[in-house]
Formats: structure tokens, C-alpha cells, sequence
């Protein structure tokens, strides 16, 4: 499967949105783990990485950031700054986050629970 974005339904009223994320649904894999990243430094990215088998999908909650995915020869940019965007990466994808604001909160929704093993984090290995 390649990265996509994911256009998340909002159900609004008079009282604000709500935004519904399920598995299988409008998120394309079963969730085993959710986490969040905030308090992040504009000028300190993070990423540069790989994953052999982990699938996730990347929600800028609340603020902006921006999200290089890089398949070893091509490099895409994804600015997120919408709470009902979400972007699919897949697995075997050079991932680097840039650019947060002060607001950021990144929520991100992962098929696999943490395993270390599942990083690639040198990119020669990755280019391999
Ligand atoms: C990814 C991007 C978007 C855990 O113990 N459990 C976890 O579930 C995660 C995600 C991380 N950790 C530990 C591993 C490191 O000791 O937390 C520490 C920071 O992780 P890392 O440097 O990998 O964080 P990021 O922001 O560079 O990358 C994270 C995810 O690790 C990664 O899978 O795709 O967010």
C-alpha cells in the first residue's frame, strides 16, 4: 500500500467536532498501540527512522508539523495541520518530522505494539 491521506469524517454541531478513528474502518489495519508526542522543539526533528513491518497513521491534533517520507529514492513533504487528517505511512518508509509549532500534539496509531527490533535507524542500512 502506498502513503496516502486519510480524510477523516467530522461529525459537528453547535457544541464543537468529533472525529472517529476504527480499525479496519478509516484506519486500514488493526490498532495495537496509540501515542502522542508534544512539548515539541520547532528546531529538533525527530524521525529518521524506518520500520520493517509497522504501519501507522499520523493525526496532527492540535498545531502543525511537516512529514518527510522518503522510499529510498524519492522524497514527499506532507505538511499536517488539520486534526481530521491522518497520514497512512507504510511500512519500509524513511520517516523525519520537521518543523513542529509549540502547539503541536502528533497522535499516532500503529499496527504493532513497540518492538526495537522493527527499526531500521541507519539509512545506508535502510537503502539496502
Ligand atoms: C515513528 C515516529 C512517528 C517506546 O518505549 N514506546 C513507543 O511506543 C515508542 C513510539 C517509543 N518508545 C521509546 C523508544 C525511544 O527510547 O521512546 C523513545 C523515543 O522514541 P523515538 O526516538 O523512536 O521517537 P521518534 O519521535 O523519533 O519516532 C516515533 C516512533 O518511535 C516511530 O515509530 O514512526 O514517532
Amino acid at each position: 500500500m502506498e502513503n496516502k491521506l486519510i480524510n477523516f469524517s467530522v461529525i459537528g454541531d453547535a457544541r464543537g467536532n468529533l472525529v472517529s478513528i476504527e480499525a479496519l474502518k478509516n484506519i486500514p489495519f488493526s490498532i495495537k498501540r496509540v501515542y502522542y508526542l508534544y512539548d515539541l522543539q520547532k528546531e529538533i526533528p525527530r524521525g529518521f527512522h524506518s520500520h520493517k513491518e509497522l504501519q501507522q497513521v499520523l493525526v496532527c491534533v492540535k498545531g502543525s508539523c511537516t512529514i518527510i517520507l522518503d522510499n529510498g529514492k524519492e522524497r514527499v513533504s506532507y505538511k499536517l495541520n488539520q486534526p481530521n487528517i491522518g497520514l497512512f505511512v507504510d511500512r519500509m518508509f524513511w520517516r523525519e518530522m520537521h518543523d513542529f509549532s509549540s502547539d503541536c500534539v502528533l497522535l499516532v496509531i500503529a499496527s504493532e505494539y513497540y518492538s526495537e527490533n522493527d527499526y531500521i535507524r541507519d539509512y545506508q542500512e535502510f537503502l539496502k
